[in-house]
């Protein structure tokens, strides 16, 4: 795998993050453990040239039947002596989540990646891009494949990195024929700029459209 692609999500790499996680749950056993579910990641979120220790924090599931969804996430960020800490107000998953650094150039500032199973379905995924200004965390994407893959990869070779999801083309044959979708950064806003259909060959380029964040 290209070393210069941070985010690449196939089932090898969920199996390592689940591996990675470590159980807050033992499902086998249906008892909750006594200890705090997170993970962490450095980056300069903010770009003020002091690194940022960003952590994702798991509600402990208490009274939850549906034990592998977590409603309460949130995300803390710390930068020497000051903390800051905002709800996700996202569902993710409890056991298969986890955060990404997800820094598409130089010059603009790297985004803070949520990394989950989708919940409720079978294998979805799902990344949702976060920026930080250093006052305020905002949701600047959140993208789902049901491949699953997404890959950060610079597709034009202009010098920032764009986004490439696979869904599989369920009127073709969804085992062999997909879509790529991409996504591209303009302008200070996340676009969906292009669908490639791997059956037909044809690249479906869109009108700039922000997309949803
Ligand atoms: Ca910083
Ligand atoms: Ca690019």
């Amino acid at each position: 795998m290209n070393k210069k692609i941070p985010v690449m999500i196939a089932a090898a790499s969920m199996a390592a993050l689940i591996a990675s996680s470590g159980l807050a749950y033992d499902v086998a056993k249906n008892e909750k453990i006594e200890h705090e579910h997170k993970s962490s990641l450095a980056l300069d979120a903010d770009k003020n040239g002091v690194s940022d220790n960003v952590t994702l924090i798991k509600d402990t599931m208490a009274d939850r039947p549906d034990y592998d969804i977590v409603k309460n996430a949130t995300l803390r960020i710390e930068e020497g002596g000051k903390t800051f800490s905002a709800p996700l107000n996202e569902e993710i998953c409890y056991k298969s989540s986890g955060l990404e650094d997800v820094t598409i150039s130089d010059k603009i500032n790297p985004f803070i990646g949520v990394s989950s199973c989708a919940p409720r379905t079978d294998d979805d995924w799902e990344l949702i891009l976060y920026s930080f200004d250093g006052n305020a965390l905002t949701r600047q994407l959140k993208i789902v494949s049901n491949e699953p893959s997404i890959e950060v990869k610079d597709v034009d070779n202009d010098g920032t990195k764009d986004i490439v999801v696979m869904d599989r083309d369920y009127q073709n044959n969804p085992q062999i024929d997909k879509f790529l979708t991409t996504y591209q950064y303009i302008n200070g806003k996340w676009q969906r700029a292009s669908i490639y259909s791997t059956k037909t060959k044809e690249l479906l380029k869109l009108k700039a459209e922000q997309a949803a964040p």
